[in-house]
Parts: C-alpha cells; structure tokens; sequence
C-alpha cells in the first residue's frame, strides 16, 4: 500500500513539473518579434533600438568579451562607429552560467524581470547568447544608429551584482 502511494506521488510530482516546464515555455515576452524582418525589409525584432543582426558576409571588427563570477564584463565599455557590424566573442571565465544580451536598459531591466520567473531560460535571440562556463558564444549585430546602449547578464540576480556594459556607438 505505501509503496502504491510513493509511486502515485511520484507520478503526480512528475506531472507537475512537466506543467512547469511547459508553462515556462509559454513566457510572455518570448513569443514574436524573433528578428524576423516586417514587410519593409526593416529589422523590428529584439534590440532594434540599437541596429540589427550583422551580416555573415559583413566585414566585422572582433571584439572579445570576458564573463566573470565576480559578476563583471570585461570589459565593461565598448566604442563603436555607426555602421560598424561588430563580432562579439563572448567567453565565460566562471564557473556560473552566464549571457550577454544586447538592448536598452529599460529592455534588460523587463527583460531580467521575465528571467527572474524563468530562471532556466535561455537565449538563441540575434542579441542575446547564454554561454556554459569554459564556453565561448558570438554575438554578430551591426550598430545602425549612434547613441549609448547596453548590455547584461539576465541570470536572475547577476545584473543586480552589476553584471553590465554599455555601447556608445558614435
Ligand atoms: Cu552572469
């Protein structure tokens, strides 16, 4: 008998989690706008505020990024002339998972609130790359417009610890 109660418990409990898993896939804030481009050609998906997806065939300038445990980018400002398609390599030194997302403040901020109900989320968005410890991901995003933009780590509670950066494109 209390065996075939553990084994109903545990197919319930199993049950329950497949939910959330699934629920979890359903987040807001995920769905549409993937950087597909509008009727116009126009690029109108994540972190249109600061350009668009960079072309493969473009000639991008590299620039690495370094991803710590102590909760810091590295480095923590980078220059950009608009028009530049810039290659980010972006390589995580920790032990921890983290994630370069590309945007505005108010985008990240939004954005880290939606992680913080999902933390296993992960991003395959053009602006974004979750990177596993030892890893190294790129970012390839073509700055179209001048002005100062940023950059986070959206693992719940990183950006908090100061995990960001910011763009000044000129
Ligand atoms: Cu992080």
């Amino acid at each position: 008998m209390l065996t075939i109660n553990r084994k109903l418990m545990l197919m319930l409990v199993t049950g329950l989690l497949g939910l959330a898993a699934v629920t979890a896939d359903a987040a807001p804030g995920h769905s549409g706008g993937h950087g597909h481009d509008n009727k116009k050609g126009v690029y109108d998906g994540h972190a249109a505020a600061l350009g668009e997806p960079g072309d493969p065939k473009a000639n991008a300038r590299v620039v690495n990024i370094n991803m710590t445990d102590e909760m810091r980018f590295g480095p923590a400002t980078v220059m950009v002339s608009r028009g530049e398609t810039i290659k980010f390599v972006v390589k995580n030194s920790g032990q921890l998972k983290h994630e370069m997302t590309l945007g505005t403040m108010d985008e990240l901020v939004e954005h880290a609130k939606v992680m913080e109900k999902n933390p296993e989320m992960e991003h395959d968005d053009p602006n974004a790359v979750t990177v596993d410890p030892g890893k190294t991901k790129t970012i390839l995003w073509k700055f179209t417009k001048t002005g100062t933009f940023d950059y986070g780590c959206l693992v719940p509670g990183h950006m908090q610890g100061g995990m960001k950066g910011k763009i000044i494109v000129r």
